[in-house]
């Protein structure tokens, strides 16, 4: 899954690609470079950003998903209910939701759902975020949430621990050794730590540009462990890295 941020104020590509010309060019660039879903999304959700007016949302992201879907798998990246519903008539196929809580918009569309883990808002959420045991409550989470879609009538449903949403390094590392337990639930997984702030600081304080070495060695780590798909900006050198590692493992 390539990350396709029509937004002035991502964490690592805020601005790049608010121009939807741009935007469009990048999203087939990625599709060229192997990625199988291209996740559009038209607000930031790093730590600190601001809500994004639902107009405002639409009018970044649909023209942008219309373009896309005609040559490649979109996933809509968005919270709000009409944003979904309005990407899916536009051509995307599945609803990539942070906030675990939109499986009607997508089964009233025929569309697949990704329930992610996370905890609190965009504003609060890296406040002294605390588990017991954050692994078995992220799994208890994501499973209750992903029934109730199947029951809804979702027929594809993905599970996300949702990496740095709520959690802090130990977090992170802790869900990452964990997959194992979320692969275990028979949903498949998602997992998400392109460029991402755990992995500057494990690396002596990289800023989001220099955090390739860390992307591709945990997105590789993720898919060794049983994920199904990794959402990366990187595409080309995580498909290199992915190939190369499969081989190995063949
Ligand atoms: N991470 C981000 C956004 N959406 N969706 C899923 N399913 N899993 C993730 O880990 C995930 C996600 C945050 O990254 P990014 O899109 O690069 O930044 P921003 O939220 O600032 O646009």
């Amino acid at each position: 899954m390539g990350v396709l941020n029509v937004t002035p104020d991502s964490f690592s590509d805020g601005g790049r690609f608010a121009d939807p010309g741009r935007a469009v060019t990048h999203g087939l660039a990625l599709a060229a470079e192997g990625a199988d879903v291209i996740d559009v999304g038209g607000e930031s959700t790093r730590p600190g950003a601001g809500p994004v007016d639902e107009a405002e949302e639409r009018r970044r992201v649909l023209p942008v998903v219309e373009a896309l879907a005609p040559h490649v798998r979109v996933s809509i990246d968005t919270t709000k209910a009409s944003v979904a519903a309005a990407a899916l008539a536009a051509g995307a196929t599945l609803v990539n939701d942070v906030s675990a809580s939109l499986y009607e918009v997508a089964a009233s569309a025929g569309a697949g759902w990704v329930a992610m883990h996370r905890r609190g808002d965009p504003r609060t959420m890296q406040v002294a975020p605390a588990y017991d045991d954050v692994v078995s409550e992220v799994r208890d989470f994501l499973e209750a949430r992903a029934g109730a879609a199947r029951a809804a009538g979702v027929a594809e449903v993905w599970i996300d621990p949702g990496i740095g949403f709520g959690k802090l390094a130990e977090h992170n590392l802790r869900l990452l050794r964990g997959l194992p337990t979320l692969v275990a639930t028979g949903f498949p997984v998602l997992v998400g730590t392109s460029r991402k702030s755990f992995l500057g600081a494990l690396a002596g304080g990289a800023p989001p540009d220099d955090r390739l070495a860390g992307s591709l060695a945990t997105a590789v780590f993720a898919l060794v462990s049983g994920a199904a798909m990794v959402r990366v900006h990187d595409v080309a050198a995580t498909v290199q890295a992915a190939r190369l590692v499969g081989e190995v493992a063949a």
